[in-house]
This record gives C-alpha cells, structure tokens and sequence, in this order.
C-alpha cells in the first residue's frame, strides 16, 4: 500500500480549521486535525510545502517510522508549527489503519478501558449571578463537571469568560486584530475564593470544579491561590504559571493540596520532564492536535502514569472535531484517563465534519466506526473560505504586556 495524495483542506465553518487528508493507491482516506489557532497558515504551509512531497511513495501502515522521519529527519525538533503537522499525519495514518482493520481506532490501541469518558464543559459570567446561570446551563445540558471563569471587578475583558448577549460560554474572542484585555493579580486573587463560595453554596459540595488561571500568576501568587481554594476542594487549578519554567511547580506543590493541571502550549514530553518525574502536577493537558499526534500523546500518557498523574485532553472548540474525535479513542484506551474538556462544535463545523463520537449525560463515547470516525465534507468546506482570526493580548492596567 502507498500514500498517492496529501492534501491539506483550510476551512472557516464559523472558525477556522485545518485538515490534512491522505489518500492511498486503495483509495482509502485518512483525516488529521493540524489547527493552531491564530497561527493556522505557518501549519498549512508545512504541510504542504515541506511535508506532503516526502509523504507520496511511503507505506501507510508504517505509522511509528513515519513519525520518526518527520521528527528527527527535519533536524529542527518541536514548536507547535512542527508538531502540529506531524500529529496531522500521524492522525491519518492511524485513520488509514483503522479502516484497513475495519475497527475503531481505540481498538488498535489496545481496546476500551472504560465505558465513557467524564467530559467537562466551561461556565462563565462578567459577575457571579451570570456565572451562576452558566452553570445552570451546563448542567441542563447533562455536564457532570464544569470549569468556572468569571469577569473580576474592576477588569473590563477577561479571557475565558463570554461578553454579555455573546450566546456561547466558550468561544474565546477572535477578530482581525488581537483584542486588548486587561489584567490585575491583586483584584484577580481577592475575588476567586468568593467566586467559588457563591458556586459551592448554590450547587454544593459533590459537583466536580475546575478553574483556568491561564498562566497569569507567579509561583508564590499560584501557592497563594491554591491555597486560598483549598476549602472548595477543587477537580483542578489549571495553568497556574506559565509551565515552561517547570520548577516553578516545586513551590506551588510544597504550599497547596489543590490538583494541578499543565500542559496545553506543551508540544513535547521534554516539556513535562521535571513535572512528571518529580509528581509536581496532577493531569497532564496536551492535544492530540498539538503534541505530535496519537503515537506520541499515548507514550506521555504512559510516562504520567508511572507517576500517578492522569490525562485531561485540552479540548477546546479551536481542536477540530478531528482532533476530538484521536483524542476520545485515545482517552477511551488508556487506563490513566482522567477527565476530557469538551464544549462542542457550532452546527456547521460538525456538518463539515460528520463524527461517529457522541455526548450524553455528561460522557463522550469515540463510536464504533473504523479509523477515527470522521468524514469531512469538502464541498461545503469550501463555502467557508479561511479569515484571519487572533487571540487575544493581555495588558496590565499601566500598558505593560501580561500572560493571557
Ligand atoms: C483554554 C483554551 O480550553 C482551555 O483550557 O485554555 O481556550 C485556549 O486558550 C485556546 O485553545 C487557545 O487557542
Ligand atoms: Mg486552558
């Protein structure tokens, strides 16, 4: 068997997405999910510059050589441009296989673990009372497991957290232009600990929380907040610093028993090195999408769970839901499974994309189509053309640039 085509699909069903799709000389096609939000065109050039002609020739199957020639046979290692198009291959590689097999992916990794997989949807709010009906959103929609991001007073945007009449909880702000956001620590830690009372108080002590710190704080200020949460018991605090200095995690371990969770800027396992061995986190977040694909992420995943550490797929709506759908056969296998983000797709990604995994009450579950489960409609992707879209910048009150 031979790859006889890459080609690499750009497509905006309400935010941009990129795709790589394999076909080979047997006319089977295989998807990856090679997304990097607000960076998606360096990715596609890639992918199609430097990636797709070394790819027409090579056997399909041999998925772990294939991923070993692009990662070291480009002499420049990691950064989420390459790993992003190397997970794309690798993705549609296992995607070719598993059609080949005629079974679902999680099945070639070993076979389910479980029978669904914990999902955690977002909640969010300018003020508490709004956060409060966010979350009574959620759990009408059968989430068993909320992330709670709230506006802080004094702040006018805060990422993560919706702007009023703007419908989705989730969907972070996305223009031509970054959006200019501001920051204050000192506001931010004097007002969580009452955020999180008010959410206890309503929906009491049982519900799963989590919080993004979105790797604002230094160590002493994450210790501090870990602490001051302590009370609330919280499922995690996630991103409390910015991680790639990883010994900043000693500090925050030695001061709190709040779970931490890190990982989802993170592209390889060098990046988790200290963390993991040292037991300075709790789950381990990275994307399919981000980390090289499925070959890799599992080897991590293994890694964690020596150290006792559980996965957390970073499953934002900028994953596509080919990213989701690697991630859920991969969550589905391992037997470290933690929790999986998930807020869904707008209608008109998931008919772009038609996928075999499902949510109900509170779980996912990756379906049992062969290979990854998704088809992509490429007819219709092409009605969405790709626009410019950034995230946001961060600013504290006297001009100078923050971590957002
Ligand atoms: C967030 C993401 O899902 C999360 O935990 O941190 O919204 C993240 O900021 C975006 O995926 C960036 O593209
Ligand atoms: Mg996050």
């Amino acid at each position: 068997m031979k790859i006889v085509d890459a080609k690499v699909v750009v497509t905006r069903p309400g935010r941009n997405f990129v795709t790589l799709k394999l076909t080979t000389d047997d006319g089977l096609t295989g998807l990856g999910d090679a997304t990097l939000n607000g960076r998606e065109l360096a990715v596609v050039s890639y992918l199609r510059d430097h990636i797709a002609p070394l790819l027409i020739g090579l056997d399909p199957h041999r998925i772990e050589d294939t991923w070993q020639y692009l990662y070291r046979g480009a002499y420049w290692r990691r950064g989420p441009v390459t790993m992003a198009a190397i997970a794309a291959v690798d993705v549609a590689l296992w995607d070719i296989k598993g059609k080949v097999a005629g079974l679902p992916l999680y099945q070639l990794l070993g076979g389910a673990s479980r029978d669904r997989l914990l999902a955690y949807g977002h909640a969010s709010g300018q003020d508490t009372p709004e956060l409060l009906d966010s979350v009574r959103a959620r759990l009408a929609e059968g989430y068993r497991a909320v992330r709670i991001q709230t506006g802080v007073p004094g702040l006018k945007a805060v990422y993560g957290v919706h702007t009023k009449g703007a419908g989705s909880a989730s969907v972070p702000h996305q223009q031509a232009r970054p959006l200019v956001e501001d920051w204050d620590t000192r506001s931010y830690l004097s007002h969580m600990p009452g955020v999180f009372e008010a959410v206890r108080h309503e929906f009491g002590p049982e519900l799963p929380l989590l919080h993004d710190a979105h790797h604002r704080l230094t160590p002493l200020q994450a210790a501090q907040l870990g602490k001051d949460l302590e009370p609330y018991r919280l499922f995690w605090l996630e991103d409390c610093t910015p991680a790639e200095n990883q010994a900043a995690l000693r500090l925050v371990r030695q001061h709190t028993t709040t779970p931490l969770a890190v990982g989802e800027v993170f592209n390889t396992v060098h990046d988790y090195q200290t963390l993991l061995t040292e037991q300075l986190i709790d789950y381990v977040r990275s994307a399919v999408t981000h980390f090289g694909g499925v070959t890799p992420l599992r080897k991590l995943f293994d890694l964690a769970a020596v150290h006792q550490i559980k996965s957390a797929v970073h499953g934002p709506e900028d994953i596509s839901p080919v990213g989701m759908a690697a991630a859920l056969h991969l969550d589905l296998a391992i037997h470290n499974f933690g929790i999986q983000e998930y807020s869904g797709h707008s209608p008109l990604a998931d008919e772009v994309f038609q996928h075999a995994y499902t949510f109900a009450d509170g779980h996912l579950h990756p379906g049992e189509a062969p290979g990854i489960g998704v088809d992509m409609d490429e007819s219709l992707a092409k009605k969405y053309p790709y626009e410019a879209a950034y995230l946001p910048v961060n600013r504290l009150h006297d001009g100078t640039v923050h971590d957002w």
